[in-house]
């Protein structure tokens, strides 16, 4: 760069950057995976909020060799003219001021103002270069910044073109974050999530690392989305699908009931940013689904004399997704995370159009909402059977069912029941390592024999007859399916401690997809863990002293090569039978000193992908999918440290 281009301005751009370079976490969440993906979302972004003006209509993702990634839409290209206050090009400002998402977009409804939705400077900031190149006005347009946003090729034209559209291309900084790899898979993921909510765009993701490459476009848009999420459930009836615009909310709405699945899945969006927190639009869609179901059949004279139905009835097994278009000015954010809709009118809104929608589909279509009827109101009496049976066992005092447990179960002493944690542990003879590794008061243990049932595609009936699941169910206490009761579970924590090669992966995955299925609720409220045993022991022993350190992965072993200094062995652990009661105690199963990996449903997408590919019956989508991940690892099918 020559140091005549830089003016006083540019100087002063930079140090708005700076301070996302001090703080980077501040404005990306965390410099771990999901921050760097978070790099990605924002440039995306603005890709997509110029389709969503009605701008071009195909964006492209390309992560290259070298370590950068790109990002094409075929947009108007952004503007390159002077900014009349700032005077300088209107494209430099966006890559370098923060926060100009919402200052300088047109868009009517845009994506972002959701989590972070700093804008496309912060992935400026933290990058080593990022090139933007506008094609608009029959010309070429180019400028660059290096190191963390500084200016090195100012606009400069690069010849003239027919495209119109917008390219950046950036690095992360590796000084910035820990781990500078993207990950296909969640890329791969973000982008199908977004190509369901947005049915006119087509989005091509393209991985030079590995020649993957693959086209998201769905003209059926969340329809689409729902049927990919129930593809392996037996369903009742087809997909329903309704959209309106009401008080200039445009909303969208896909459903589907299924036979065999115990869980409500209802997954709301607000201009195409997912509120995993819910808010007035997903409010408004229960009242509106609970009373248009109560209203049809008390209109019908169905369930004569019947108790009524409740909400958690109703929603048993239900498969929706909402999708709602608002004007920026009305789209509110609130909750912790800002990913809960707080717009007033979303709720009077969505109860009526859910009610008016589906009130006249069940008039048109009687037979589907006899079978509908019948599956919700099986669902009441299997509440109310399952209060019964609980409230019998109270009386008789028959609470104490630790009796019945099979033998298998070595139980915790304390009655603390929050406090106690459940060990299922991969193996009998870690088993038997665990049990006299660990603390009694506290910590129960549950060997499994072999791999676990693949409880996907089979039925409840079925999956009770494995002995392995009867006793996880005894076990823990609380029911199963819609009889599941968190707050009967007899633990606070339930965790999974298993090898850390790939049948463990396995079974940990077979162990999370019957707890998605059969006792979701232990994964929603945080209480399923998977334990992270360590890879390696370093250690020495001089003057008749042992020294040792555990290492979890390459950066703790270098560490701890350090520490233990010259003459230093290492051990590595192929598997938790090769520790002794003690080792395992200190470095899988103490609170204090273990590492612990909570589960959480980050995206259902994710959840439902993985868990078809990897358990469905389509033995080659399986290998080529293992094949094309070999470095997998639970941590992105149903874990992420969020922040
Ligand atoms: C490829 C990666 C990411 C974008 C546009 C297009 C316009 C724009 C972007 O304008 C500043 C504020 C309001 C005009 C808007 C072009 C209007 C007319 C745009 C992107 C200037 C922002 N012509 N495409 N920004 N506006 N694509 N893709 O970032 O007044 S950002």
């Amino acid at each position: 760069m020559t140091k005549s281009n830089y003016t006083a301005k540019d100087i002063d751009l930079l140090e708005g950057l700076s301070g996302v370079r001090k703080r980077p976490a501040m404005y990306i969440g965390s410099t771990n995976l999901y921050g760097l993906h978070h790099l990605v979302w924002e440039v995306v972004d603005n890709g997509i909020d110029e389709a969503l003006s009605g701008y071009g209509s195909r964006i492209t993702i390309i992560i290259h060799k070298d370590g950068s990634l790109s990002v094409q839409d075929e947009g108007r290209g952004i503007p390159v003219d002077l900014h009349a206050k700032a005077k300088v090009p209107a494209v430099q400002l966006i890559f370098s001021t923060l926060h100009s998402g919402g200052k300088f977009s047109s868009a009517v409804y845009k994506t972002s103002a959701g989590l972070h939705g700093v804008g496309a400077a912060v992935t400026n900031a933290l990058s080593e270069y990022l090139d933007v190149t506008v094609y608009r006005d029959q010309t070429i347009y180019h400028l660059r910044f290096e190191d963390g946003g500084k200016l090195v090729t100012p606009l400069e034209e690069l010849g003239k073109t027919t495209k119109h559209g917008t390219l950046v291309r950036f690095k992360p900084d590796s000084k910035i974050f820990p781990s500078v790899e993207f990950k296909w898979e969640t890329i791969y993921n973000r982008l199908q999530e977004n190509a369901f909510l947005m049915k006119r765009v087509r989005f091509i993701l393209k991985d030079e690392r590995s020649d993957l490459s693959h086209e998201f476009y769905y003209p059926n848009g969340i329809r689409e989305y729902v049927a990919t999420l129930t593809e392996n459930k037996k369903a009742i009836g087809p997909i329903l699908f309704f959209e309106d615009e009401v008080n200039e909310i445009k909303i969208e709405c896909a459903l589907q009931y299924c036979q065999d699945d115990y869980n409500e899945s209802i997954y709301s969006y607000a201009n195409n940013v997912r509120t995993i927190e819910g808010g007035t639009h997903e409010t408004g869609f229960r009242l509106g689904l609970t009373r248009v179901i109560n209203d049809f059949v008390s209109e019908h004279n169905l369930l004569k004399g019947k108790a009524k139905l409740e909400g958690s009835d109703i929603r048993e097994g239900l498969t929706a997704i909402i999708s709602l278009r608002i004007a920026e000015e009305l789209n509110q954010f609130e909750g912790q995370t800002k990913t809960k809709l707080g717009t007033p009118i979303a709720t009077p809104a969505m109860n009526n159009f859910i009610y008016s929608k589906l009130a006249y589909y069940l008039n048109e279509n009687k037979e589907y909402a006899v079978n509908l009827i019948k599956k919700i109101s099986d669902a009441r009496d299997a509440r109310l059977a399952a209060r019964k049976a609980k409230e019998e066992a109270r009386k008789t005092k028959k609470v104490k069912n630790e009796l019945i447990i099979s033998d298998k179960l070595t139980p915790a002493q304390s009655k603390e029941y929050g406090l106690n944690e459940l060990f299922i542990v991969e193996g009998e003879s870690a088993g038997g390592t665990a049990r006299k590794g660990r603390d009694r008061v506290h910590q129960a243990i549950l060997p499994l024999r072999g791999k676990p049932l693949n409880t996907d595609n089979v039925t409840m009936e079925r999956m009770l007859k494995n002995e392995e699941f009867a006793t996880i169910i005894s076990s823990i206490g609380a029911g199963v399916g819609s009889h599941f009761d968190l707050e009967d579970a007899k633990y606070g924590k339930i965790i999974i401690m298993t090898d850390a090669d790939t049948d463990g992966a396995h079974i940990q995955t077979l162990l999370l997809t019957f707890f998605y299925h059969y006792m979701r609720p232990l994964i929603v409220k945080g209480k399923v863990f998977v334990a992270v045993p360590p890879l390696y022991r370093v250690y020495k022993e001089a003057n008749k002293k042992l020294t040792y350190r555990y290492a979890w992965n390459d950066k703790d072993l270098e560490k701890a090569k350090k520490e233990i200094g010259a003459g230093y062995k290492i051990s590595r652990y192929k598997g938790l039978g090769e520790m002794d009661a003690e080792q395992l105690w200190e470095t899988t199963m103490n609170p204090k000193t273990r590492q612990l990996i909570r589960v959480k449903i980050i995206d259902p997408l994710i959840v439902e992908n993985r868990v078809s590919v990897l358990m469905g019956k389509d033995a080659s989508r399986r290998r080529k999918w293992v094949e094309e991940n070999v470095d997998f690892s639970l941590e992105d099918t149903f874990l992420e440290e969020i922040r």
